[in-house]
């Protein structure tokens, strides 16, 4: 009943739930029986609703010896233990004694069997398709700016907002799926917008018509969606399976990548994908395999023709040897996280220390060994420089913008209070820009003078957004929530107001005028982790995520 109970506060179903090609029987390989039973009781009450029943994940990574590949067994005790910093993980340290930390790392590295599997055809069986009614009209059923809505993702109740830009009022309030995670990405028109979750799901959304038209479930553990510039593609990138899943813009299946190395014996979690329109490309980085890889939508893509490239063969889908097919790049270390310039010739990636820092350390230097970030340029396919970033840099919050007759990257710090300033024509540093804590988010907008970011990493100042003057780079405000965990910012259209977000159960979304920084309105909220404007996403503006 507990395990049911959980299965469905994680918003799964019991027949979803079997629908993972698994059992939950645990292999008494490494542990014996009696300890292996209270493993799995303990599993189950302390770790199951994060990491799924069957420990396949679900807002928390799957806990499966296939994902902790490349996680020591001592650093195993030492997330157990003490949590892992920039995540949902807490210590447990206070509530579990050392023994039964010890049985808890070991029954996570104690195969399932038979493995959890999530094959195409689960991929095709997990799919709801709604059309729409033959005399739909193609018209919104609100009256508002379809170019100034925001999506707001509430995590609390795990519940999507759209917002109407303009009067600040909510159109609508629906259910999402269990632990949303990554910005939802938008049809290049604006009318639809797509959905990813921790646990794999992707959800189609009709903005005009206020109604889900398809969903599907792309993996057990996602990292992310992109969707192709042109509109016909929708791609998830998974932790598990090891593997890509391409749709069309319905959500039925087209094709499964398998992120294995060339020889087919490394395989390798998907980090992330994010589409790069200008290229007509996906552009791929890979956790465990060092790689990167760009994925051509072009039908007039040039043939794949070096030794390092897999063509997987689509059958009648490709016309040309280049065209979905997969252009590896070589690197010297696999990538977390990147961010493109503004051509989307260069990804500036990081590579996170392989040890995280202790949670008391959040706010100071300590723990960490150095992360690495390089600028690869996808032309020339090698790496093109070294990035001088310490810390633990965020470049997928990274922004960019004109700063003395050059441009500039601006990257919050997951470690320090710092935001990291870095010339995109020389990659040297240009400035270190203090702030009261480390922060997980930072934008802003063409038409505002002003860049904002949060410390929402730090116990102290997790309160306090930090407004930076883009001409001088230096702090010019401070907005405060006191007490409170204050993140996430995104602009109206026109850059005149910043919408920022009190990232509590009870929480709001405050708009400031970005001009003066004072509050305007306030809506509440139910910890409204991310919000994004249609306006802004589709048109790639520069001081938003893409
Ligand atoms: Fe995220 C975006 C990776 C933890 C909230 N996060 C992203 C993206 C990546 C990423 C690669 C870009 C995807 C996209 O938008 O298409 N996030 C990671 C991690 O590796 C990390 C540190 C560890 C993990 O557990 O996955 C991590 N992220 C978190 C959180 O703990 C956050 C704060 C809370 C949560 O809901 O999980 C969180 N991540 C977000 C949000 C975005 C995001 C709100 C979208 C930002 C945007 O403005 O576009």
């Amino acid at each position: 009943a507990t395990l049911v109970a959980g299965l469905c506060w994680m918003g799964w179903d019991l027949a979803m739930a079997q629908q993972v090609s698994t059992s939950a029987t645990t292999s008494s390989a490494s542990i014996n029986t009696s300890t292996a039973t209270s493993a799995a009781s303990l599993f189950a009450t302390h770790c199951a609703s994060c990491h799924g029943a069957q420990r396949t994940g679900s807002m928390g990574p799957a806990l499966l010896p296939e994902s902790l590949a490349r996680l020591p067994a001592t650093e195993a005790l030492r997330v157990i233990a003490q949590g892992r910093t920039a995540t949902q993980m807490p210590g447990f340290a206070g509530t579990l004694s050392p023994a039964e930390i010890q049985t808890l790392s070991a029954y996570i590295r104690t195969p399932v069997v038979p493995a959890p599997r999530w094959t195409d055809d689960d991929i095709r069986a997990s799919r709801e398709f709604h059309p729409a009614p033959p005399d739909e009209p193609a018209t919104p059923l609100w009256q508002a700016d379809p170019m100034n809505l925001f999506v707001v993702v509430e995590g609390g109740d795990h519940h999507v907002s759209l917002l109407d830009g303009d009067r600040l009022e909510v159109i609508t309030r629906f259910a999402s799926r269990f632990a949303l995670h990554g910005g939802p990405k938008f049809s290049p028109d604006g009318r639809y917008v797509y959905f990813g979750s921790r646990d794999g799901w992707i959800t189609k959304y009709d903005l005009y018509r206020l109604r889900v038209v398809a969903e599907v479930r792309a993996g057990l553990n996602m990292r992310n969606v992109a969707v192709s510039g042109d509109g016909r593609w929708v791609i998830a990138a998974n932790y598990l399976p090891h593997a890509l899943a391409l749709f069309d813009s319905d959500l039925q299946l087209v094709h499964t990548y398998d992120a294995r190395t060339l020889d087919g014996k490394g395989s390798s979690r998907v980090s992330a994908v994010y589409d790069a329109a200008p290229r007509k490309s996906f552009v791929v980085a890979l956790k465990d395999i060092a790689e990167i890889w760009e994925i051509s939508y072009d039908p007039q893509a040039a043939p794949i023709h070096d030794g390092l490239v897999h063509d997987y063969k689509m059958g009648e889908a490709i016309a040309k040897p280049g065209y979905l097919g997969v252009r590896r790049t070589p690197l010297d270390e696999p990538l977390d996280d990147f961010f493109f310039d503004q051509s989307y010739r260069h990804v500036l990636g990081a590579t996170r220390p392989k040890t995280a820092a202790p949670a008391s350390a959040q706010d100071g230097k300590t723990g960490l060994g150095p992360a690495t970030a390089q600028v690869v340029n996808l032309d020339v396919r090698r790496k093109i420089a070294d990035l001088p970033i310490a810390g633990m840099p965020h470049l997928g919050s990274g922004i960019t913008f004109a700063w003395q007759g050059t441009t500039v990257l601006a990257s919050p710090n997951l470690q320090g209070g710092s935001i990291d300033v870095i010339d995109m024509k020389t990659w040297k540093p240009v400035a270190s820009i203090p702030t009261p804590g480390p922060g997980f988010f930072m934008r802003s907008h063409e038409k505002t003078p002003y860049a904002w970011t949060d410390s929402m990493m730090s116990a102290t100042a997790k309160d306090t957004l930090t407004i930076i003057d883009k001409a001088t780079l230096q702090p010019v405000a401070t907005v405060r929530e006191p007490g409170k965990t204050l993140a996430h910012i995104e602009f109206t259209r026109d850059g005149r107001l910043a919408l920022a977000s009190v990232w509590e159960m009870q929480g709001a979304l405050i708009v400031y005028d970005a001009a003066t920084f004072k509050e305007i309105k306030r809506l509440p909220m139910s910890k409204p982790v991310g919000k994004y404007n249609v306006w802004n996403k589709i048109t790639r503006s520069e001081g938003t995520s893409h």
